[in-house]
């Protein structure tokens, strides 16, 4: 432990929980040390087992009993500790300590997810990232459980089981796993116009992130800030990554769920153990109370955001993630989020949503972790200590002292009393409340295609054509064209040219919508709450194109380098060095995991073989200087391999860099018939050839071109 984790209150704390098998003899969970591990007692060596072998049977009921039942969403998830520091004050605006003082930092736990797959499914389903924030404050946890796209699918909770399963497997046969490419889905959101804005998120690009480290986090409702004059303030959080927001290409998604359906987690993990910590800026838009009608959307309509030319996010705090989980299951997996776990100065708003989740997210942990006292399990105890009078439960572990437990009482001295607001007692926002009891949307919910367009139109060309093809993939694998008809029939409220480019690759024709005639109110028909089609008062937003990102850095970025026998080796280790000065990461692939022997004999250790990985595990490739190398890596029985990875690569947009004497494979590649300049090929013909490469690298992928680089297919 380094002194930074050492002061992290929250993994001292874990600590105490935590062991370590090194040096030590087995034992039974009596404590009782085991001498044969081997085998069970029997009658005789081939005679039959005794059940008084109570080694054997607490080993096997404990086993039995291993695995809880995953999360009913979010199901897939990885996560890692780490510590959130306070730079600019946000006392103005609320009490909440762990924003009050600069400098404060704060331990956190964070959990990156997907939303509709298995916890065994690939990261890189096309699907919304959970993005889960555990405060562990001086005033109890703060839990903030965000996604990485800032607006939702529904408006109210109470479409929550049905939208979730809508694009779960299908029911009769559990078909297909972690992927929103099926009927079901698309039925349930052809006929939920306030879906479409979600939609076009969904299929866009931030729907595949490079990395967990590359995606934006957003807390998506509108928040309540409560400072200490009890003034209010609507507040939207986000993060936003120091990597910049990056993602694959969709067709390096699908390859990379079979080579390497760990691809995020494995980058979470490794970006940390090589101390490459991921970090975000912290960032708030904060809404004075009476503006709250300002806007020509609802504060509390969880499908809107707040763009950010109305309302600036101003950034005051680091997130960094700094030191991987000990035990996935103790602490990733049992972990238990939930937006109600608030702390003074921090309130909820009346988003239908919301409050919806508010009732959910503990009833959820009961059913997964078992117990009421789920909140005891490490990972989840607050840093200060718990003082109340509940009692007992499946598994307690608190050692409550004393006779009382209730409250008022005399016995124990009033004890424990309750906090005044100036001790840090919590108190809700002091909202007045007015109304009838109805079952019903707000009108000022019903536009659902303005902000959609908004979106559309802020995207890149790039952007527009993944997004565009995303839809095109999806609806193709719907069986009822009279779904996809309808679902084109919403596209064509957000864009006429969106809708008729899908049409026209899906079989189906734009038509005026026909919603089903169904036998319920037509009131509370969710497919009669149609809006009428409506231009945004804000026509595109800069913040919501990737293209606009953070391109400045390589940091952690995976550059393969190719090589065989007979490299070149100062060439090698040059290139080597001025990328991990900068912070990426070099990987050797050879033509086997064999050692490589260099020209001057120095040997390299390849990570990779180049028969064993694909290009889409790394972010650009180096093909290494030396006629002997190419020589071997262009022998008959490895060129189509070396040809098809490199091909690949080019495929998707990425940087890729000849070293010397290197033509021979680049002649052999689809890249030698490229027509076009393209800034991110590169051939070392100049000092400042590797400059360019990494900022090619950078750059990330020249979309910009991957017409031109898929067209000689
Ligand atoms: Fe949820 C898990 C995010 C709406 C009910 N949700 C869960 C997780 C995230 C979100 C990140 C995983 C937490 C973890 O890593 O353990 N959920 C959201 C966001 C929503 C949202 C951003 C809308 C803005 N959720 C939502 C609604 C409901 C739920 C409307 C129910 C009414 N969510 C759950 C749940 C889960 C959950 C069933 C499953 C596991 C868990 O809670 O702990 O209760």
């Amino acid at each position: 432990m380094n002194k930074n984790q050492q002061d992290n209150k929250k993994i001292s704390q874990l600590q105490e929980h935590t062991t370590d098998n090194q040096d030590r003899k087995l034992t039974t969970n009596q404590g009782l040390k085991i001498n044969n591990n081997q085998d069970s007692l029997k009658t005789d060596e081939r005679g039959s087992t005794l059940l008084e072998d109570f080694i054997l049977r607490e080993k096997i009921t404990h086993f039995d009993h291993e695995r809880i039942p995953e999360r009913i969403v979010h199901a897939r998830g990885s996560g890692a500790h780490g510590v959130f520091k306070l730079n600019k004050s946000l006392a103005k605006y609320t009490k909440a300590k762990f924003l009050n003082e600069v400098g404060k930092e704060t331990p956190v736990f964070v959990r990156f997810s997907t939303v509709a797959g298995s916890a065994g499914s690939t990261d890189l389903a096309r699907d919304v990232r959970g993005f889960a924030v555990k405060f562990y404050t001086e005033e109890g946890n703060y839990d903030l459980v965000g996604n990485n796209i800032p607006v939702f699918f529904i408006q109210d909770a109470m479409k929550f089981p049905d939208l979730v399963h809508a694009v779960k497997p299908e029911p009769d046969n559990a078909i297909p796993q972690a992927a929103s490419a099926h009927d079901t889905f698309w039925d349930f959101i052809s006929l939920m116009p306030e879906s479409m804005h979600m939609i076009m998120w969904a299929m866009s690009d931030r729907a595949i992130p490079r990395s967990y480290r590359m995606m934006e986090g957003f807390g998506v409702h509108s928040f309540k800030f409560i400072n200490s004059e009890g003034a209010v303030h609507f507040v939207k959080f986000h993060f936003k990554p120091k990597l910049g927001v990056h993602s694959v290409a969709w067709s390096e998604a699908q390859k990379i769920s079979g080579t390497d359906p760990d691809f995020h987690r494995r980058d979470l993990w490794e970006s940390i153990e090589n101390g490459a910590f991921p970090e975000w800026d912290f960032g708030v838009q904060i809404i004075p109370e009476e503006n709250e009608h300002d806007f020509d959307f609802d504060l509390l309509d969880p499908t809107k955001l707040v763009p950010e030319e109305l309302v600036p996010v101003q950034l005051v705090g680091t997130l960094t993630l700094n030191r991987n989980p000990d035990n996935f299951f103790a602490e990733t997996e049992q972990i238990a989020f939930h937006p109600g776990h608030l702390v003074p100065g921090i309130d909820f708003t009346n988003d239908p949503l919301l409050q919806g989740r508010l009732f959910s997210y503990t009833d959820t942990q009961l059913s997964r972790l078992g117990s009421p006292n789920f909140h005891e399990i490490p990972i989840n105890r607050s840093i200060n200590t718990v003082h109340n009078n509940q009692r007992d439960g499946h598994m307690r572990q608190q050692i409550a002292k004393g006779k009382v437990s209730y409250e008022p009482n005399s016995i124990g001295g009033g004890c424990p009393f309750q906090a005044m607001m100036k001790e840090g007692g919590f108190t809700s926002n002091n909202e007045r409340v007015d109304g009838n009891k109805v079952r019903a949307r707000s009108n000022s919910f019903v536009d659902h295609y303005s902000q959609a367009k908004m979106f559309f139109n802020s995207q890149s060309e790039p952007e527009k054509t993944h997004l565009q093809n995303a839809l095109v993939f999806e609806l193709s694998k719907v069986t009822f064209p009279e779904i996809r008809e309808r679902v084109v029939g919403q596209l064509n409220f957000i864009n006429k040219d969106l809708a008729s480019y899908v049409a026209k690759r899906v079989g189906v024709e734009v038509k005026k919508l026909d919603m089903p005639n169904q036998s319920i109110p037509a009131d509370a028909n969710p497919a009669n709450l149609q809006s009428e089609e409506r231009e945004p008062a804000t026509k595109s937003s800069e913040a919501l194109s990737m293209e606009n990102t953070v391109k400045d850095k390589i940091e952690s970025r995976i550059i393969g380098f190719i090589m065989a026998n007979g490299v070149n080796t100062q060439d090698v280790k040059s290139l080597k060095n001025k990328l991990e000065n900068k912070g990426a990461v070099v990987q050797i692939i050879g033509p086997s995991v064999a050692s490589v022997i260099a020209d001057d004999g120095t040997v390299f250790e390849p990570k990779h073989s180049i028969t064993s990985v694909a290009s889409v595990s790394f972010d650009a490739l180096y093909i290494c200087s030396g006629k002997q190398s190419v020589k071997e890596l262009m022998h008959p029985e490895q060129k189509p391999i070396v040809t098809e990875f490199i091909n690949e690569a080019y495929k998707h947009c990425k940087a890729i860099y000849f070293g010397n004497d290197t033509d021979e494979i680049y002649n052999a590649t689809r890249i030698s018939s490229k027509k076009h300049e393209d800034p991110a090929i590169i051939k070392k013909e100049s000092d400042d050839s590797d400059q360019k490469f990494i900022q090619a690298i950078a750059s990330h992928r020249v979309w910009d071109l991957e017409k031109e680089r898929n067209s000689m297919d």
